[in-house]
Parts: C-alpha cells; sequence; structure tokens
C-alpha cells in the first residue's frame, strides 16, 4: 500500500473517458419499500440495526437500489438512481482519500438493471445482489465511459479518485454484468483498481463472442496493491480479463468463447488457482513488451485447458530481461485441450500440449547450492501432503453466503443486548449470545463497535456461524490486554487447542482500542473434522489508523527525524493470529494490518504503530491460506513454528517503514514459548528488522506466490537504489520438505538465509521491481 512512483507503470495504451455522475438528484432514504423485499434472501428482509460507532449513528449504511428509485425493469436508465443509491449521505467520493465511517452495504434485488455510464462504487462500499435470483447489471447500446462498474474513476488530467495501492474494503458478490448489447469494439464490466481487503465473488460477464475489432473485457485492472476474486465466469470478449497489480491471488476463474482468457499486463506476483478455459485462442498471456518484460510472475495451479490451441504466451528466455522477471510455475495442469502448452512469444513451441503438466517451471531456480535459470520439468517434487487435497487438486471453499437460510435463523447480536457503540463493554453480552446459539443459526454482527474486556470463547461443539454486517468492529480494550509477558487472547474459537467443532466467519474487523500489548486478537484452536468446515472468510485485522482506536496520526504520528523508542501509547497487539498446535484452518481474503497511516483523520499522514506480531501457525494442519496478506508487525508478519502441512497461495508482507528506528528488539521481548525470533546474531541496525516469513523447526509447507516487501529505512527510501532496506526477509530454520515457488522479495539484501546462511541474493535474482525466485526448496 505504500505510495510512491517507483511502481510499475506499465499500463498499454488505452484510452481514458472521463464521465461525471448526475450528481444532483435529491438524497433519498425510506428504509424499505414492497418492491423492496421481493426475495426470500435474508439479507434482503433482515432487521437493519447496525450503526456507526465512531461517526454519525443516523448514517444509514444499508441501502436497496429500489429504495432510491432504480427499476431494475430491463428498460428503464437507472444509471442516475444507482449511483444516489451509493453516493447519498457524504460518503467517501471524490476528494475524500479514506474514510472507515460511511460504509454502505448496497443491495440489488432481482432485476435487470439498464445503466448508460459507469456505477461508481465509494470507498468502503460492498455491492451485493440478491444470491437466489442474480440481478443483471446490463450496459446500454449507447453506454459511455470506463466500465460497467468503477471502483477507481479517472479524472481529467489522468489523476484517479482514489490512490490505487490504498483502495482498501470493498466487495462485489453475485452479479450478471452484460456488455452484449454494446457494439463489440468497446465495453468492460470492472474498473477493479484496488488495494486489500478487497473481493469480487460469484459474477458472470457476459461480453460479445468473436468478431473483428473485439475489444471487449471482463475486468480491467490497471493496477493496484490487492487482493482475492473467486467464482467468476467470463463469457465471450477479447480479454476475458485484462490484469495488473502489484500481487494478487485468484480462484476457481472460468472463461469461455474469449479471444485471450487472461491478459497479464503486469505484476510483481500472481496466484491463478482452478482455472478453466475454454474455447479460446490463448489461455494465459504474459509475454507483454519482450524487450523488458513487466510481468514478475504466474503461477498457473490445478487448472485445465480444452479446445484452445495455445495455453500460455510467455516471453521468457535464456537470457531475457529482466533476469528474474517472466517467472512462471505450472502445477497440475491439463494442457490436453491445447497443441502448445507453452510458447515463446515468436510462436515457437516450448512445451507441447495434450497432456497433464504435474510440475514444470521457468525463472531462476534455487534447489541446492546455486540458483540458475531453469526451464522446464520439476522433477523430483515431492508429492502434497493428503490432508491438503481433495480429488487430486489442492482443497478451497468458497464464502458461505448461507443464500438457502431463512431469515429466522439469524441471530442480531443488538437483539441480544450488545450495544456495539465502541464505549460500552460488550463482553458478556457477545458470550452470552454464542452460548445462546443453537443448531442451524447464523450470529448477524450488526454494524458497529464492540468493545471487549475479556477473552471471549467461542464454544466448538456448537458449530458457530457469524457473519457481520459491512465490517463491525471488534475491539480489544483494558488493563486485561495490557501485560506482553502474559497475553492474552481476545477471541478465541475453539476452547484448548484442538477443541473438536466446526466455525465459520465471514465480514468481521478486529482492532484494539488504544494499546492491548498483551492482546492475541484472535486464537484459533478449533480442529474441524470435514476439510474447510473450520474458516474465516473476508475477516480482516487493522490495528490502529481508523476511528476509535486512539492509536490515530494526532497520537501517533511518525517522527523520524530523532532516534528514539517505541511510544507506549502506541502500541498494538501482541500478535493478531494464533493458529495452535492441534488445530486446522481455512482462510480466505484475510489481511492483518498494523495501520501504516491514517484512514479517517484529514491528514492521512504516516503513523507508528508497534504491533508485535502478525500470524503464528503451529498447527500440524492442514491449513489453507488463500489471498492473506500480513503488514507492519514488528517481530514478523508471518511465522510457521513447530507447523505442518500448510499451503498457501500468495501472501505478502511489508516490514514496518519505521524500522530499524526503533530495531526490531524493541518494545516487544522475546518469548521462547511463542517461538520468537531473537535477532541475537545480527551485526547490523538493518538485520534487526520483521521478518516477512520465518519458518522454524517445521515441515511439509508448500507455498504458491510471496510478495514479501521491505520499502523503507526510518522512512527514508534511499535504500531502494541499492535494494537493501534491511538485510534479511526469509529464514527457513531447522525445517524439511520446504517448497517455495516465485519468491519475490522487495530491498532485502537477503532473499532467503537457511539456518542462518544466505541463499539467494537480491543482486542476484533481479526481476521487474521485486527479486524473485522460481523456487526454493529444501528437501
Ligand atoms: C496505475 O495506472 C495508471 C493508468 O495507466 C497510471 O496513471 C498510474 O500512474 C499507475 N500507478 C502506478 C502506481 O503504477
Ligand atoms: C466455482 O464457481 C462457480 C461459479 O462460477 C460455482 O458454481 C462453484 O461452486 C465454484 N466452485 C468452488 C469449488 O468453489
Ligand atoms: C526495464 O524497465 C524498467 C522499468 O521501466 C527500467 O527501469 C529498466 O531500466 C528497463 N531495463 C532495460 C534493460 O531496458
Ligand atoms: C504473444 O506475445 C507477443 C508479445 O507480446 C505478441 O506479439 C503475440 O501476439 C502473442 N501471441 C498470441 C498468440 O497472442
Ligand atoms: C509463556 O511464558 C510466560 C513467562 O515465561 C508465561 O507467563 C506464559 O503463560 C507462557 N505462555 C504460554 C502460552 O505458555
Ligand atoms: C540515530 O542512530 C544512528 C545509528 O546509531 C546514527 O547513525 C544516527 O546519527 C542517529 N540519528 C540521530 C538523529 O540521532
Ligand atoms: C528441529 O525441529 C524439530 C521439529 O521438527 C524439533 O523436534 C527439534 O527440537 C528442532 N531442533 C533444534 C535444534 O531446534
Ligand atoms: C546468475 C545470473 O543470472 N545472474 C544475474 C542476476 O541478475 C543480474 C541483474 O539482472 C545479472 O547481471 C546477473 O547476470
Amino acid at each position: 500500500m505504500v505510495s510512491f512512483g517507483a511502481a510499475a507503470l506499465f499500463v498499454a495504451l488505452r484510452v481514458l473517458l472521463t464521465v461525471t455522475t448526475s450528481a444532483a438528484a435529491p438524497i433519498a432514504s425510506p428504509q424499505t419499500t414492497e418492491a423492496a423485499a421481493s426475495s426470500s434472501y435474508w439479507l434482503s428482509t433482515i432487521t437493519r440495526q447496525g450503526t456507526v460507532a465512531f461517526g454519525n449513528s443516523n448514517f444509514q449504511i444499508y441501502r436497496n437500489v429500489k429504495d432510491f428509485g432504480a427499476k431494475g425493469d430491463g428498460s428503464t436508465d437507472d444509471t442516475a438512481a444507482i449511483n444516489n443509491a451509493i453516493s447519498s449521505g457524504n460518503r467517501c467520493g471524490q476528494g475524500c482519500d479514506s474514510s472507515t465511517v460511511t460504509p454502505a452495504l448496497v443491495y440489488f434485488p432481482s432485476g435487470t438493471y439498464v445503466v448508460s455510464q459507469p456505477i461508481i462504487q465509494y470507498y468502503y462500499t460492498q455491492l451485493v445482489g440478491d444470491a437466489l435470483s442474480i440481478p443483471t447489471l446490463k450496459a446500454a447500446a449507447g453506454f459511455t465511459g470506463m466500465a460497467v462498474i468503477d471502483s477507481d474513476p479517472y479524472m481529467e488530467g489522468g489523476a484517479n479518485w482514489y490512490t490505487n495501492q490504498n483502495n482498501f474494503f470493498r466487495q462485489i458478490r453475485n452479479f450478471v454484468i452484460d456488455l452484449t448489447a454494446m457494439p463489440a469494439t468497446a465495453g468492460a464490466g470492472i474498473h477493479w483498481q484496488v488495494g486489500q481487503a478487497t473481493s469480487l465473488q460469484n459474477i458472470r460477464f457476459e461480453m460479445v463472442k468473436g468478431g473483428t475489432g473485439n475489444a471487449q473485457q471482463g475486468i480491467f485492472m490497471d493496477n493496484g496493491s490487492g487482493g482475492f476474486m473467486t467464482d467468476l465466469t467470463f463469457n465471450g470478449g477479447n480479454y476475458g480479463a485484462f490484469f495488473g497489480n502489484q500481487q494478487f491471488t485468484t480462484r476457481n476463474l472460468t472463461f469461455n468463447d474469449c479471444n485471450t482468457a487472461i491478459f497479464m499486463n503486469w505484476n510483481w506476483a500472481w496466484t491463478l488457482k482452478s482455472v478453466s478455459i475454454n474455447n479460446c485462442k490463448v489461455g494465459v498471456d504474459m509475454a507483454n513488451d519482450p524487450s523488458n518484460q513487466t510481468v514478475g510472475s504466474v503461477l498457473l495451479l490445478d487448472s485445465k485447458i480444452t479446445n484452445t490451441p495455445i495455453g500460455v504466451n510467455t516471453s521468457f528466455s535464456s537470457n531475457s530481461v529482466p533476469t528474474g522477471g517472466g517467472t512462471l510455475i505450472l502445477d497440475n495442469v491439463d494442457f490436453t485441450g491445447c497443441t502448445t502448452a507453452v510458447q515463446d512469444y515468436t510462436g515457437k513451441q516450448i512445451l507441447a500440449g495434450g497432456s497433464v503438466v504435474p510440475s514444470w517451471g521457468q525463472g531462476r531456480g534455487y534447489t541446492g547450492s546455486a540458483a540458475q535459470r531453469i526451464q522446464g520439468d520439476i522433477s523430483g517434487a515431492p508429492s502434497k501432503p493428503a490432508s491438503l487435497l481433495s480429488s487430486g487438486k489442492v482443497f478451497e471453499r468458497a464464502r458461505p453466503q448461507y443464500e438457502s437460510l431463512p431469515v429466522s435463523s439469524f441471530i442480531s447480536l443488538k437483539s441480544k443486548g450488545a450495544k456495539g457503540d465502541g464505549s460500552t463493554d460488550d463482553t458478556a453480552a457477545i458470550q452470552s449470545a454464542l452460548d445462546g446459539l443453537t443448531s442451524g443459526q447464523v450470529l448477524y454482527i450488526d454494524h458497529g463497535a464492540y468493545v471487549v474486556t475479556k477473552t471471549i470463547t467461542v464454544p466448538a461443539a456448537k458449530d458457530i456461524k457469524i457473519t457481520g454486517e459491512m465490517w463491525p468492529l471488534i475491539m480489544a480494550s483494558g488493563t486485561f490486554f495490557s501485560d506482553q509477558s502474559n497475553p492474552k487472547p481476545v477471541f478465541q474459537v475453539g476452547e484448548t487447542s484442538g477443541a473438536a467443532g466446526t466455525f465459520e466467519m465471514s465480514d468481521v474487523i478486529f482492532e484494539t482500542l488504544g494499546p492491548a500489548p498483551g492482546a492475541i486478537l484472535m486464537e484459533w484452536n478449533i480442529a474441524s473434522a470435514e476439510q474447510g468446515n473450520a474458516g474465516l472468510w473476508d475477516v480482516h485485522f487493522r490495528v490502529g489508523g481508523s476511528a476509535g482506536t486512539k492509536l490515530q496520526s494526532d497520537t501517533c504520528a511518525k517522527n523520524p527525524t530523532a532516534n528514539h523508542s517505541a511510544n507506549d501509547a502506541c502500541l498494538g497487539s501482541f500478535m493478531m493470529l494464533h493458529i495452535t498446535k492441534n488445530s486446522n484452518a481455512y482462510l480466505e481474503n484475510v489481511w492483518l494490518w498494523t495501520a501504516d497511516h491514517e484512514l479517517d483523520l484529514a491528514d492521512h499522514n504516516q503513523i507508528d504503530v508497534y504491533n508485535g506480531r502478525g500470524m503464528l501457525v503451529e498447527s500440524q494442519g492442514p491449513v489453507w491460506l488463500y489471498g492473506t496478506a500480513a503488514e507492519h508487525s514488528v517481530l514478523y508478519n508471518y511465522q510457521f513454528a513447530n507447523a505442518k502441512n500448510i499451503y498457501y497461495a500468495l501472501i505478502q508482507t511489508e516490514t514496518p517503514y519505521f524500522q530499524p528506528n526503533p530495531d526490531a528488539t524493541t518494545p516487544f521481548k522475546t518469548q521462547a514459548n511463542y517461538s520468537d525470533p531473537d535477532f541475537s546474531t545480527c551485526t547490523t541496525e538493518a538485520c534487526k528488522s520483521a521478518w516477512g516469513l520465518r519458518i522454524v523447526d517445521s515441515s511439509d509447507i508448500w507455498g504458491y506466490g510471496s510478495g514479501t516487501y521491505s520499502f523503507f529505512s526510518n522512512y527514508n527510501q534511499n535504500c531502494l537504489a541499492t535494494e537493501s532496506c534491511q538485510e534479511n526477509m526469509i529464514s527457513v530454520e531447522n525445517s524439511s520438505s520446504v517448497n517455495l515457488f516465485a519468491v519475490s522479495t522487495k530491498a532485502s539484501t537477503n532473499m532467503i538465509v537457511q539456518d542462518g546462511k544466505s541463499m539467494a541474493l537480491d543482486s542476484d535474482n533481479r526481476s521487474n521491481f521485486c527479486a524473485t525466485l522460481a523456487m526454493f526448496a529444501v528437501a
């Protein structure tokens, strides 16, 4: 999320249309109408009790577009009504950097909504369609503008409304987006230029098929720092999806009848899991600018390409530039429906089609004592543990939307006595609401801020399900969470490690209210018998930087001009997420963010918040991490300790911008029983920086893509010139069967150290922005 000019600007030339919305429409805010209640989908009929705790308590969060005059009748132009539903009530639009106190959940009942200009998705907005009868957004024949939905409009002169890397907290779910009435020469479904805590789910894009001059694309993504998307279908178009972003995880995408299914314009790292491509001309085109590749790496996993002559188009060769660029990992990809699995940009075949490719890679491989350029089968690759697999693929499960449950199954937390007002102690009310749930019920956390002063325990055997309204906040506060030498869980999922049961949670945010250096925001103990029945989807951890946290720019302003120790008033938590020894876990789109800048106060300045640790995994597995990121914790962002059978598909980290002022040895004391790193062998200050990823005493670790970044030394970026903002980034210690693919690090002199010894230098493996290794394996 750092903003600086060095970020890649590799976007193909295209016409950018600036669109102004009809802003003059009056604000309508009726709460419900008969037309609106046309479906049995619980989300449209549940009683609305959510409020904004740290802003206007009368702010309207839930908006049904039909209440704002949208017809959804297939002929009326609904553009103005929909945009009014999104924008009304002084929300965070043009000229607003970010805000967490004007959230909107905008609901679309079933119907066909014709639009002639973009639907502009403001900051902190979820656009949700009826999951039982999915609405269609239909571009009118004369549609003008960037895309049917625009997450970050361009202004005259080329600047965006929002900084792309900071364009957080948005969702779009359950839509058909139809471009077929438009001429084939124009049209895009979603302009998705986003950062973390964003998702697209369950969307079908309908586009014109084939034809000459077809220029339609389902998704247009120019840049950003994301992110996650899943369960999307692209029918027709020139590019099903045009992708460009620092890093991204995508899962379960289907492409039918596109010219090119995926055009990868640029990235640092991108994981494509479970892609199905049918009847296209090219599957994945990552060959942009052969003279100087713009794509860092692509991982294509558990995928199938049928009736498509060319699988992957690439610019990598034995002497391509940059040396680590154009990295490609193929893992269980079925090319039986391709003539050519991989070709170079001139059309020369590199790998023939006609078969399933178990494991293949190109890039710089590091398998023992030396890195070298590889292009071919990765022989001798060990097989993945069975506990991670389902029908030969790595297991995956989309976020539950509970579409088959009646509204009566949802139990409101506010109805159970919690206030969610940002000041009342809601500990007892939350505990009693959990204890009182009966089988088949779902706890609905109405929007609000729920203060918690003691541990809340989720009873494992009760099979608890929880979903939130627009990311309600659970905030740890008080003396119970103040002692870092005696840390206490805030939200304990399962009584003790290995407690048997199931658990599901979606759309909730965990924070601290003031310093809580003795708080473990979530302790994950639960062990589910079935794969994926203990999981988090779109659940985030956000420490400081937003309204109500007391860890904001007025208290925790950065201070790079003098050497200083940590300000006790700006300590975050002990640890954000602890996945304990006997548990198992499925995590999807989970962001562990210690705020590096202010989201709500007008200055939006950089801040110093000291959070001890990001994610500690001690589980024996299975653990699946899809689209997770952890940033700016002091000791480490990810640590796997005594862990086993862990799979991740794209993890992303950033080192605190203030380090080494102060360095990673302060203010959190090393605790052996949490396997903390102690930096005792460091001889330089640059060495005493947070580990992006530390793997210790562990085995069977399967990493499919990582972007671990260091952008500053005490807020200074001079170290980027020498790619040396810190000394080490990834540590593998006393571990076996560690299989890391497409490893990208930024500005760390040593990319990876194994048992204290440097295994790969940044300077040997430069890519377009990071340094990249195609693979790093420890037997
Ligand atoms: C993102 O892409 C847009 C459009 O090409 C460009 O104006 C902007 O500079 C890019 N930003 C970054 C950080 O690359
Ligand atoms: C993949 O997405 C489709 C919708 O595009 C959905 O029907 C299917 O259940 C998803 N599969 C998985 C494994 O999530
Ligand atoms: C490749 O492109 C990058 C980014 O634009 C630039 O900094 C670098 O100098 C280029 N390298 C070559 C060899 O052209
Ligand atoms: C492969 O990439 C090259 C370089 O970008 C491009 O010229 C060529 O048209 C691509 N091939 C196909 C079949 O799209
Ligand atoms: C870790 O050790 C500290 C002190 O040595 C102790 O207070 C704490 O309870 C221990 N924690 C665990 C999880 O064992
Ligand atoms: C801070 O400490 C470093 C390392 O000891 C030293 O080089 C630097 O001059 C100090 N800066 C200030 C402002 O005192
Ligand atoms: C190495 O890791 C194993 C667990 O994989 C552990 O039992 C052993 O004690 C560790 N050895 C050292 C020296 O830490
Ligand atoms: C061994 C090898 O490929 N080294 C290369 C690493 O990257 C640098 C910078 O791109 C090249 O100069 C080296 O030749």
